[in-house]
């Protein structure tokens, strides 16, 4: 066994940052290590913790983290950060926070920017969030802000959605019913310290009241500043994963990453079988005909996946 999947496999810090950073720049080596260690993953809970900006999901995560490190739990955050995108600002924010955790040998933290990911940085994430299985980690968060593909991509690929809202801006709960209160598994009114939580509160409950699963999403108020409602919400995560292992919701979520995944492997498996053909050769032959209008790219590309399979 190589030394890198043996230091991701004992947990150590440097050998998983590296298999992340692989990840991250879509190498070929992160196809490799992520072979290796499929094997050993499956294990970890996975929860996405989502919210507009500013909400408090670091701070909350924050304050989580010592929660569950308080229980043993071994922990890895992934914090997928759009403010780092235009002045870098949060991320350095978000790094002064979390900073004290990063001493923790158990704790392993990771900041993504949404951009400069070859092929999104979902897909980043959730890989990522792969490595960090193989490690060791019993809970595995993902931090992400918004309502867009990202977040819908990685709120796929979780097991336990935790959504966050404030009462700081009125109109939040126009973007819940726009998004967001189909996706939560647990809702959480952060800033409870600012007037107005208590009719935040009573609002999501009543929008939650017919979700009929067999998972009645709580709403839970809290102040991540100060930990205020943190045990309880830390309660309702572990509860979460256990009613999905009591059901067969987490096996679905499971196929539902799994079927993803290979699917992905596919289209990978056939652009490194695909790049060289269009180059040379018959496949040469058929850019000058697209090129002409003879044919269509899609008839070009038929024509050449038949040939690929074919050998
Ligand atoms: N009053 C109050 N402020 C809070 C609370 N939790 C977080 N904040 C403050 O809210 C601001 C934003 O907190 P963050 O944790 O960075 O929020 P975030 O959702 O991670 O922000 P982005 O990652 O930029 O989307 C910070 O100034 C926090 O100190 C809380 O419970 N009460
Ligand atoms: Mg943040």
């Amino acid at each position: 066994m190589n030394n890198l999947i043996k230091g991701i496999l004992e947990g150590r810090k440097r050998e998983i940052s590296k298999a992340i950073s692989l990840v991250e720049n879509n190498s070929s080596r992160a196809y490799d290590i992520l072979r290796e260690i499929h094997r050993y993953t499956g294990r970890s809970h996975v929860v996405g913790i989502t919210g507009p900006p500013g909400s408090g999901k670091s701070t909350l995560i924050n304050s989580l983290v010592k929660e569950f490190r308080g229980k043993g739990r071994k922990i890895g955050i992934i914090a997928i950060d759009p403010s780092s995108e235009f002045t870098g600002g949060a991320f350095l924010g978000d790094r002064v926070r979390m900073q004290s955790l990063t001493l923790d040998k158990e704790v392993f933290i990771r900041s993504m920017a949404t951009r400069g990911f070859e092929g999104g940085v979902a897909r980043a994430a959730i890989y990522a969030a792969k490595v960090l299985e193989a490690s060791g980690k019993d809970l595995i968060i993902i931090e992400t802000v918004g309502v867009g593909q990202n977040e819908i991509d990685v709120v796929d690929a979780v097991h336990t959605v935790v959504v966050l809202v404030t009462p700081e801006t009125g109109d939040e709960i126009q973007v819940l019913k726009a998004g967001y209160m189909e996706i939560g598994d647990i809702y959480v009114v952060n800033k409870a310290d600012l007037p107005g939580s208590d009719d935040m509160a009573s609002e999501i409950k009543e929008l939650t009241k017919c979700v009929e699963d067999g998972w009645r999403p709580p709403v839970i108020k809290t102040v991540a500043l100060n930990g205020t409602g943190i045990g309880e919400l830390a309660d309702s995560i572990e509860k979460h994963f256990i009613f999905l292992k009591g059901t067969d919701k987490l096996k679905e979520i499971e196929l539902r990453k799994i079927r993803r995944e290979i699917l992905e492997a596919a289209v990978e498996k056939v652009k490194e079988r695909f790049s060289p053909v269009i180059e040379l050769g018959e496949g040469k032959n058929l850019v000058e005909k697209v090129f002409s209008r003879e044919i269509s790219p899609y008839v070009a590309a038929e024509i050449l996946l038949k040939k690929i399979f074919k050998d």
